[in-house]
């Protein structure tokens, strides 16, 4: 059984046709850490039509996205629409602008608790709000901007947490080695050739001092971390 399922409610299940087929994603499915399942709101729709939205109640412009397709699919998924039910460690994600910031701890944290992971898409103007009281765990968002759909964001808290897998990621790199695991920015990578159109690779780098090669890595991430994130560096109470 893989460490973690996760399972897409959208109303474009095609947008996720060849997204997990890649790299470490790709190799976390074959392997069987992770599952990733794609479902297709029209499909719980109950109506001749299959309407997955409608009008507003109170008016405005657009329509939302209503919450029968929506509790449908979380039963068939889950097995139940109430959280006192859900599997243990069973997270719902609608991922909104109005959510929790993602950041590398939270992406750890629902890497290391969750078991199931569904992410809700929204479309059009939103989802109705009872979708929000009674079937979601969580709200999260990606970033402070507004995107056409859920859709985007899904891809990205679903590829922050599976790399974050125990066995996910390969002896060719590590989450511990992650800039954002120790808050820092990253320092800068080189490869051959070790001059290129005159630019030469940093002494240091071809030394094999490997402490000082440490030493050089950490102070141009705390360098960039200055100059581009001061905010990452300061402390509880803001201090440095
Ligand atoms: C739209 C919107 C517009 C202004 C201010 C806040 C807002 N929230 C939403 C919203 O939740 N829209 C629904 C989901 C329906 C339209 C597409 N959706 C969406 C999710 N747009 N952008 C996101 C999103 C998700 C995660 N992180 C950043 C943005």
């Amino acid at each position: 059984m893989a460490m973690l399922r996760i399972d897409v409610l959208t109303i474009f299940p095609e947008f996720f046709t060849e997204v997990f087929e890649f790299g470490i994603i790709r190799r976390a499915k074959l392997a069987g850490i992770v599952e990733i399942n794609i479902h297709d709101i029209r499909e719980f729709a109950t109506d001749k039509h299959k309407m997955t939205d409608d009008r507003p109640f109170g008016g405005g412009d657009g329509m939302v996205m209503k919450p029968e397709p929506i509790f449908a699919a979380i039963q068939n998924i889950l097995g139940t629409t109430d959280q006192a039910e859900y599997p243990e460690g069973t997270r719902v994600v609608l991922l909104s602008p109005q959510g929790r910031p993602l950041s590398q701890p939270l992406a750890q944290q629902l890497a290391d608790e969750t078991t199931r992971l569904v992410l809700i898409c929204g479309r059009y103007e939103g989802v109705d709000e009872r979708v929000n009281e009674r079937l979601v765990t969580d709200e999260v968002s990606i970033g402070d901007y507004v995107l056409s759909g859920g859709e985007p964001a899904a891809i990205v808290i679903a590829d922050a947490v599976i790399r974050l897998l125990p066995a996910a990621l390969g002896s060719e790199t590590s989450a511990e080695n992650d800039s954002f695991s120790d808050g820092l920015l990253d320092c800068p990578h080189y490869t051959r050739p070790a001059d290129f159109m005159g630019m030469k690779v940093p002494e240091v780098l071809l030394s094999g001092d490997h402490a000082e090669i440490a030493k050089w890595r950490r102070d141009k991430a705390l360098e960039k971390t200055r100059s581009v994130r001061p905010d990452l560096l300061k402390g509880e109470n803001g201090d440095m």
